[in-house]
This record gives C-alpha cells, sequence and structure tokens, in this order.
C-alpha cells in the first residue's frame, strides 16, 4: 500500500494497464470471444448502467433499496456500532452513506479501482458527515486486496465490509468463493460482511430486466465494443452485433451475450478477426442464487453467523455474515 495524498487515499497493488489491455485482447480472439464485463464501465458505460438501475423492468436495485428501507434498523442491529465501513466498489458512495448514521459508523474507507470517483466520493462523505473519517483506497478488490494495514490504524473498531448491488453475481461461484474468503480474512472477531445478491426467480422476470424495452441493456452491452475500440485501435461496428440475453438454468446465471448479424472481419490493432454471422461474443454472467446456496458459499469461505433478509416476492437478498 502506498499512500498519496496525505493518508486520504492510499494505492493497493492495481493491474498494470498493459495487461488488462493484452486480456481484452487475447479474449477477443479467442474461440469463443470473451470480453471481461470490467470493460462495460467507462463513462459512457457508467452512464447506461445508471439509467438501467432505473428501468421499470430491472428489480434488483429497486429491491434491494426497498429492503434497506425496511429494515435498516433490524440490519443494524447485527452490525457492529463505533466501526470501520469498508464500501467495496463505492462508486459515488450513496448507498453507503444510508448507513452510516444507522450503523454508528467512525471510519469510511471507500475501495474502487477509479481514483478520481474516489476522491469525489471522499468529499460528498465528509461533507455531510464531518465527523466520520474518511479515507480512500483504490484498489482492484476483485483480486486478493491487502487493507488489513489500513485496518489496523484504528484500533478496537471493527470493519464493516459491504458489497451492495449483486456484483457478486458477477463472478463465477469460485471466483465468489475467493472474494467471500478475502474479505473474510479482514473481518477479526467482530467484523460483519454487509451484502445484496439477486435471487433465483422465473426466467421471464429475469430475461426482461437484462432485455429491456427501450434497449439500454443492449446499448450497454454494445458500448464496450466502443470501449475495444478505443483500448485496442480496433474497427467494431456496434450495430453489426445483436444484444442477447437469456437464462441458463443448469448454471444459475444471465448470460449477456454479443452476436454477429452478418459474417465480418474487424480489425484489432494489426489483425484482423473473422466474425461468422451468429457468432457471439459473451460478455457478461450474471449468476442468480436461492438463499440456502449463497449460506451454503458464506459457509464455504469460512464465516459463522449468517442473518438474511428478503422482500416479500423473495427476489433479493441481503445477508449479513460474521465470522
Ligand atoms: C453490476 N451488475 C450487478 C449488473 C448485473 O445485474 O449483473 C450489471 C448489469 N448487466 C446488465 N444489466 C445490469
Amino acid at each position: 500500500l502506498s499512500d498519496v495524498d496525505g493518508r486520504r487515499l492510499i494505492v493497493d497493488a492495481i493491474d498494470d494497464p498493459a495487461d488488462q489491455i493484452a486480456d481484452l485482447r487475447e479474449g477477443l480472439l479467442g474461440r469463443p470471444a470473451r470480453i471481461s464485463p470490467k470493460f462495460f464501465y467507462d463513462a459512457q458505460g457508467c452512464a447506461l448502467y445508471g439509467a438501467i438501475c432505473a428501468l421499470a423492468e430491472y428489480y434488483p436495485t429497486r429491491t434491494e433499496a426497498l429492503i434497506y428501507d425496511c429494515c435498516r434498523d433490524p440490519i443494524a442491529e447485527h452490525l457492529p456500532h463505533g466501526g470501520q465501513w469498508v464500501d467495496l466498489g463505492c462508486g459515488d458512495g450513496a448507498k453507503s452513506r444510508q448507513w452510516l448514521k444507522p450503523a454508528g459508523v467512525r471510519r469510511y474507507i471507500g475501495v474502487d479501482i477509479a481514483a478520481d470517483c474516489l476522491q469525489t466520493t471522499l468529499e460528498a462523505t465528509e461533507r455531510q458527515f464531518p465527523e466520520v473519517d474518511c479515507l480512500g483506497v483504490v484498489a482492484d478488490f476483485t483480486r486478493p486486496f491487502h487493507i488489513q494495514p489500513v485496518l489496523n490504524d484504528c484500533p478496537g473498531s471493527a470493519p464493516i465490509f459491504f458489497y451492495p448491488g449483486s456484483s457478486i453475481g458477477n463472478f463465477t461461484p469460485e471466483q465468489a468463493l475467493a472474494l467471500l474468503r478475502s474479505i473474510r480474512a479482514h473481518l477479526g472477531r467482530d467484523g460483519r460482511l454487509l451484502i445484496g445478491v439477486d435471487l433465483v426467480k422465473d426466467a421471464a422476470t429475469v430475461e426482461a430486466a437484462y432485455d429491456d424495452a427501450l434497449g439500454v441493456t443492449a446499448a450497454f452491452n454494445r458500448n464496450v465494443l466502443r470501449v475495444a475500440n478505443r483500448l485496442l485501435d480496433a474497427d467494431f461496428d456496434p450495430m453489426r452485433f445483436g444484444h442477447k440475453a437469456f437464462f441458463n438454468a443448469a448454471e444459475s446465471r444471465i448470460e449477456m451475450h454479443l452476436t454477429a448479424l452478418t459474417t465480418h472481419s474487424v480489425q484489432i490493432g494489426d489483425v484482423q478477426r473473422r466474425f461468422d454471422a451468429g457468432e457471439t461474443i459473451v460478455t457478461e454472467y450474471s449468476y442468480k442464487y436461492t438463499p440456502e446456496r449463497f449460506i451454503e458459499l458464506l459457509a464455504a469461505a469460512g464465516y459463522g453467523e449468517t442473518h438474511c433478509w428478503t422482500d416479500d416476492r423473495a427476489w433479493f437478498g441481503v445477508f449479513v455474515a460474521g465470522p
């Protein structure tokens, strides 16, 4: 960990951008072609994701917020008070700010890969909660991360790791297990994980959430090809690919693909890649869990006591897990 801004912004090891670009290129030249969903989130992708969250069909954001609104106090009773709130993938930090008072938080630690965004989030949090000590860690927490030295700065204040939005669903169960283990290793005796997870439900409801009538998710999916054009000096025409989203029941996941509408070639740097009509690029998996299956995953990652809250339709689950 290195200190960047007088102890306010700390940088953990993050991937070399050149490695990320090499990974993107290799994925697109491979068969089947794939793109990691982390490339969705350039400025335009973030704006489109914001629009997705407001869509009638995209139930996860709204349902999770409903659970927090209804059950904030009972959930907070299961969290240590006077703790250090670790906001994983904090974005604008708005979801976390609703918790700082009810959970009596002493210190806010935003963790995100985007340093600029992190600064803005810290400033907004400090403005609203001047009594809370605010700190940012620039890290790619999709890999093992090391924030124990940061937590040690505030002895006697237990960590609460907050990971909302069912982002855990974008990892394979094996990757999710590794992340949950990595968090578990930071909990100490009194720490807790507070996590939001999208649950299994009828396929039509889930498929509509990932293939909305206005085509916002289709635009979000195609936008990743513009990101690839920029990073790889490629010439994808996003409109020559169709958006496809379907529920794979055997794997309990939504799959998003981009399907070539006609056979054509794309220049990717100094290489030409031919796409046959119907050939697809896998862009995202979004796993859906039953509460039992997610509790099993938590147990496999070494967690002990677990509590779960859901909405009336059991569409979304909020879990608090401790050591
Ligand atoms: C960020 N993540 C939890 C979203 C999801 O539902 O898997 C990303 C998304 N993809 C399409 N719509 C939303």
